[in-house]
């Protein structure tokens, strides 16, 4: 048994989907179900013995200590958070609740737990919590990538605080010895993501025909990450990373938000044209988000060479996925 937390989210439902889909163990759910989580992407689960989907939350110290005395996991994988930046500029303290207190509250649960293990099972014991390239802050144009050196600089409140939290979970190692690994990746798309975010809002503006809103000047860049890699790049780091280390992980796909829009746009020409002409004339500069950080990119050699995993997917490959997705799941809707 392993415990997910926010597997009711947007990675989190994908990684659980994959991880029964590929035969593994059961999963037990933790998610609260806010505004980001839904049951919709667990639906293919339902009548699934291997799947428990418990509705709480991370920051109820009791509820998480039954459920980990009761379910024994071997391993807890937090995804839980508030993850939208927007959000947290618009309103930081639901982002220091859940993405701090809330990582610490599972801290504390989890070792309570795992000092009530065996020894053999304490060493095999694994708390992978997952983080964000935004940790480090942003790069100019002719900086190198990050690396899991890279100094901590985190600009807005989200990236603040998943950075709080990753000093939690750095020092519960340090401290008390629990086995965590911790994960930096990159933006991503695919399957299952909220609209609010990026390449969602993109799309289903588009087919709406109404404006494709651009931060700015659309040059800030990101790396894009299809979530399947990143799955199976936390089924590689669960089993095979080591205990204490971070590893960075992302999709080699640097891409500036207007050429994210024009793919896009570009895609949805081809499989759903518009009588209107092509969606790029929906392409609307709009005002920046505050603080907005020009470029993220990710130095995955560290993984790659370590662990032996590498993104499969292409941004292009990737999207000619996930557009259509997005399709069929509006059309099915209208
Ligand atoms: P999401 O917003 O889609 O999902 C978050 C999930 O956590 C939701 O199901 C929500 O209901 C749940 N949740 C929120 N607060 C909770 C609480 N207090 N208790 C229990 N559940 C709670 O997020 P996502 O995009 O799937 O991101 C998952 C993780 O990956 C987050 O930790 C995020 O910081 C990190 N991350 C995401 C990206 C990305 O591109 N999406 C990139 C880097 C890192
Ligand atoms: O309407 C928009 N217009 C726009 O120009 C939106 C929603 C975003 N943007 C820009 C802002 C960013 O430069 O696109 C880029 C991507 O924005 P988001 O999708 O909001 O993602 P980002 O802010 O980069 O953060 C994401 O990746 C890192 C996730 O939401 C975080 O949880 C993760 O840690």
């Amino acid at each position: 048994m392993i415990f997910v937390t926010g597997g009711a989210g947007f990675i989190g439902s994908n990684f659980v989907r994959a991880w029964l889909a590929g035969g593994q163990e059961p999963v037990l759910n933790l998610d609260a179900l806010t505004y980001a989580g839904s049951v919709e992407p667990l639906a293919t689960l339902q009548g699934d013995a291997r799947h428990t989907f418990v509705h709480g939350d991370i920051c109820d110290a009791s509820l998480v200590a039954r459920l980990l005395a009761q379910h024994r996991p071997r391993a807890i994988v937090h995804f839980a958070a508030e993850s939208h930046v927007d959000r947290s500029i618009d309103g930081p303290g639901a982002f220091v609740h859940t993405n701090v207190q809330g990582t610490l509250s599972l801290l504390e649960a989890a070792r309570a737990y795992w000092l009530t293990l065996g020894e053999a099972d304490r060493a095999a014991f694994r708390f992978l919590h997952i983080s964000t390239d935004e940790v480090y802050g942003s790069l100019d144009p002719a900086e190198p990538p990050f690396t899991e050196d890279s100094r901590y600089a985190p600009n807005s409140p989200y990236s603040a605080s998943k950075a709080a939290a990753d000093h939690l979970v750095r020092a519960w190692h340090h401290t008390y010895r629990l086995p965590v690994l911790t994960t930096h990746c990159s933006n991503n798309y695919g399957p299952f993501q909220h609209h609010e975010k990026l390449i969602p809002r993109l799309i289903g503006n588009a087919l709406a025909g109404k404006p494709l809103p651009l931060y700015g000047d659309g040059r800030n860049v990101r790396d894009w990450l299809h979530v399947q890699d990143h799955v199976a790049a936390l089924h590689t780091v669960l089993a095979r990373g080591v205990p204490g280390r971070t590893y960075n992980i992302g999709g080699e796909c640097e891409k500036s938000n207007l050429e994210v829009a024009r793919a896009v746009c570009a895609l949805l020409d081809e499989l759903a044209p518009a009588a209107a002409g092509s969606y790029e004339r929906l392409i609307a500069f709009v005002p920046d988000r505050p603080g907005h950080d020009r470029r993220y990119a990710m130095d995955i050699t560290k993984i790659r060479t370590e662990l032996g995993w590498r993104p499969m997917e292409t941004f292009a490959s990737g999207l000619r996925k996930t557009v259509p997705w997005y399709l069929d799941r509006l059309r099915s809707r209208s």
